[in-house]
């Protein structure tokens, strides 16, 4: 496949309802989209999955979109891919900025797929038809009014909640959510938000069976992770930490982790996930997929991660209403009374673009195609 034309563009959406984490409040999504053009008339897309600060890991919405423009896609352009791994290994000479070659990578395995007509899912391996779906709920001022959304999601079908919490909202508020919910499937996540010397209050989450506790220590700290798994029964389930598959062998081999949360932009899109989504499987490790509040686009790159085998825990991929007024894909994703999102057989990510919204959504855009070859040899455009 020749890749002749990328079109970035930057869209504004208000979330339904405020976002908070242990690193901030998120009300509106700056994301990026790609569109990418094959030669023989296919397209993919793919989403930037950032944040709008470097507040979750060290990339933003910006930062994704000078290194693309800049560096990624000029090292895409104009060149011929067999598989869209090559796609991943043309970029290796850009360090780090994984959401910003996830969402070129993943643009890429769209566009191979439509070629083939065939679905994402399918191409990537996937074997479900339909995926397990939980729900990750922002830290709340009010513990009555968190208990309220619980209900909600509960009677909704989800099959798992995950309860984000931070220094000062975390004991009192998962002691009220399990003694009110005795047998749900409960985890939590701190997003980093505490260090070694808070192990005595860690401990104390051992209380709750929860499934496991996400990401508790630094972003970017495996060693420590390990030493506190050894003195917490709750499993450790590491997210910001893993960036390759170099990281999750680092973190299973270390015992930081017995779960591992796979986010397709924090390990630079569908090639990458799949190999950490293979050695957790051979080594007996359960992994699930993260969201980083997608649009339709990130979230359909989701589901067809999800159907492979290995993802055996509910993930944080939940119905578009949950997040979005309007999507930017039809039909919206949905999640039956079971708690399941169906996976789509349709070429590629399997959902219609609907590009008319984008285009109303659309804050900047900019088209960039490969420079015409001289006498057959490709110009270099770096
Ligand atoms: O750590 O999983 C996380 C959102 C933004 C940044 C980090 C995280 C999250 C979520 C939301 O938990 C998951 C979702 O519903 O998309
Ligand atoms: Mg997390």
């Amino acid at each position: 496949m020749k890749i002749v034309a990328i079109h970035a563009r930057e869209i504004s959406m208000q979330l339904v309802a405020p976002f908070e984490t242990s690193f901030g409040v998120v009300h509106n999504r700056r994301i990026l989209l790609l569109k990418l053009h094959s030669e023989d008339g296919s397209s993919g897309w793919g989403e930037v999955t950032a944040g709008e600060g470097p507040f979750y890991n060290p990339e933003t919405t910006d930062t994704a979109w000078i290194v693309l423009r800049d560096f990624l896609v000029p090292l895409l352009l104009g060149k011929t891919f067999e598989a869209p791994e090559a796609a991943l290994r043309a970029m290796e000479p850009v360090r780090g900025h994984e959401m910003a070659k996830a969402a070129l990578e993943n643009a890429v395995w769209d566009a191979f797929a439509k070629g083939q007509s065939t679905s994402l899912s399918k191409l990537l391996g996937g074997t479900r038809t339909e995926i397990s779906s939980g729900v990750s709920l922002g830290i709340h001022q009010d513990t009555g009014k968190l208990l309220d959304r619980i209900d909600q999601e509960l009677a909704a079908g989800y099959q798992r909640v995950k309860l984000k919490i931070k220094p000062g909202k975390d004991i009192e508020v998962v002691s009220a959510v399990r003694n009110k919910y005795p047998k749900i499937a409960l985890t939590v996540d701190a997003n980093s938000a505490y260090r070694l010397a808070d192990i005595a209050l860690l401990k104390q989450l051992d209380a709750f069976n929860l499934t496991y506790i996400e990401q508790p220590l630094e972003w970017n700290e495996i060693y420590q992770h390990a030493v506190l798994q050894r003195q917490l029964n709750t499993p450790i389930c590491l997210d910001e930490c893993i960036h390759n598959l170099r990281d999750a062998e680092a973190a299973i081999e270390l015992g930081a982790c017995k779960v591992i949360n796979i986010k397709l932009g924090r390990v630079s899109g569908h090639t990458e996930a799949r190999r950490i989504q293979a050695y957790c499987m051979d080594h007996g490790v359960p992994v699930w997929c993260g969201g980083m509040l997608e649009s339709g686009i990130g979230r359909a790159h989701n589901i067809a991660m999800s159907s492979l085998p290995g993802f055996v825990f509910p993930g944080d991929v939940s119905a578009s209403k949950r997040y979005w007024e309007e999507d930017i894909i039809l039909p919206a994703v949905e999640v039956s009374a079971q708690g399941t999102i169906r996976v789509p057989n349709s070429p590629g990510i399997g959902f219609t673009v609907n590009e008319k919204r984008i285009e109303k959504l659309t804050v900047r855009q900019e088209e960039w195609k490969a420079v015409p070859s001289v006498s057959g040899v490709p110009v270099s455009t770096i």
